[in-house]
């Protein structure tokens, strides 16, 4: 396995910072190929969906120290779904906040990195996520806390559109409008899947784009999938002329539609995409449709640059 450790914001042009998150993205989809195959199950199709949105997070935009994750003043990531762990797992290691050798000890006993999210476990790890519709609520009042602490870290609350579901969640969108909390991020990962089956079947939560600005947010819905699209909302999302110096402002959220098993055509097309069970010759599949995939993406744009070029 390939490992590097990122810096946040080495690249500096919309090109360069792009094709680092982008090769991000791809080591974050091999990790969490790799600890799905340690397990022989799990929540795989969601780390592969949310890779973008996680390298663009981790790669481009959150301050931190990957020697002291507890530093006071870094940006905080929380993670409401306690099952998308895995995803975070791959991009803490990428962050360089935990060991690449760790991730093989995912879902066993003793691990630091249980299949649910828990942040007395794992470092880096803000909240812990299983009981699902409580992370933008802990956002809000972490937001809250720092400002009238005068620390200008930014909060970032990633949830699902199952998420959406919850009252807890809007009460909570209320609230950050309510208080001007402009340092406040949040990202919905819409995979337009849940437990139960198909998000629109389990509830209509459509138009969430509307639903989002009705509370007072600032609203951006991209391609989650497209990290030059990402890297423009979150750019937009995290500053500019919203937000006074002293971090008052419309909270805003990236709507994001992801494909789960994104990057694996065989996981793209399963069916049960919620919780994966692979099959163990399938794992060797999925690695080399993971490979060529991103093979494939280099070498067109790699030809598109000397287009450019000549
Ligand atoms: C409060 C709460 N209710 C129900 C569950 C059971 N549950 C676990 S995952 C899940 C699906 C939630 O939707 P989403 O996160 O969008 O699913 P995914 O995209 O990962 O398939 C549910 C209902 C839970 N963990 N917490
Ligand atoms: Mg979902």
């Amino acid at each position: 396995m390939t490992s590097s450790t990122l810096e946040p914001r080495t690249a500096t042009g919309m090109a360069e910072r792009r094709a680092a998150v982008e090769a991000a993205a791809h080591r974050i989809r091999r990790h969490a190929l790799f600890m799905g195959e340690v397990q022989g199950q799990g929540y795989v199709g969601q780390a592969l969906g949310a890779a973008d949105i996680l390298a663009t997070v981790y790669t481009d935009q959150l301050r931190f120290r990957p020697e002291d994750p507890e530093w006071e003043d870094r940006d905080r990531f929380l993670l409401s779904t306690g099952h998308y762990a895995i995803g975070l797992y791959a991009a803490l290691a990428e962050a360089g906040i935990i060991p690449v050798e760790e991730l093989e000890t995912y879902g066993s006993d003793g691990s630091r990195l249980p299949m649910s999210g828990m942040s007395t476990y794992t470092p880096g790890m803000e909240i812990s996520g299983g009981s699902l519709g409580h992370g933008l609520t802990v956002a809000v009042g972490l937001a809250l806390g720092l400002r009238y602490r005068g620390n200008a870290a930014r909060v970032v609350n990633f949830l699902s559109d199952g998420e959406l579901d919850e009252g807890s969640t809007w009460e909570a969108a209320m609230g950050a409008a309510h208080h001007r909390l402009g340092r406040l991020t949040a990202v919905v990962d819409i995979n337009a899947l849940q437990a139960d089956g198909a998000t629109a079947g389990v509830l209509r939560t459509e138009p969430v784009t509307d639903k989002w600005a009705a509370c007072g947010w600032r609203v951006f819905r991209v391609d989650g999938n497209d990290v030059g699209a990402l890297l423009e909302a979150f750019d937009a999302a995290g500053s500019g002329s919203a937000v006074t110096d002293d971090g008052e402002g419309a909270p805003a959220v990236v709507l994001c539609d992801t494909k789960v098993g994104r990057g694996v055509p065989l996981l793209e097309q399963r069916e049960k995409a919620h919780f994966m069970r692979i099959e163990e010759h399938e794992w060797a599949i999925c690695n080399e449709q993971l490979e060529a995939g991103w093979a494939a993406r280099q070498e067109a744009s790699q030809a598109k640059g000397q287009e450019e070029k000549a």
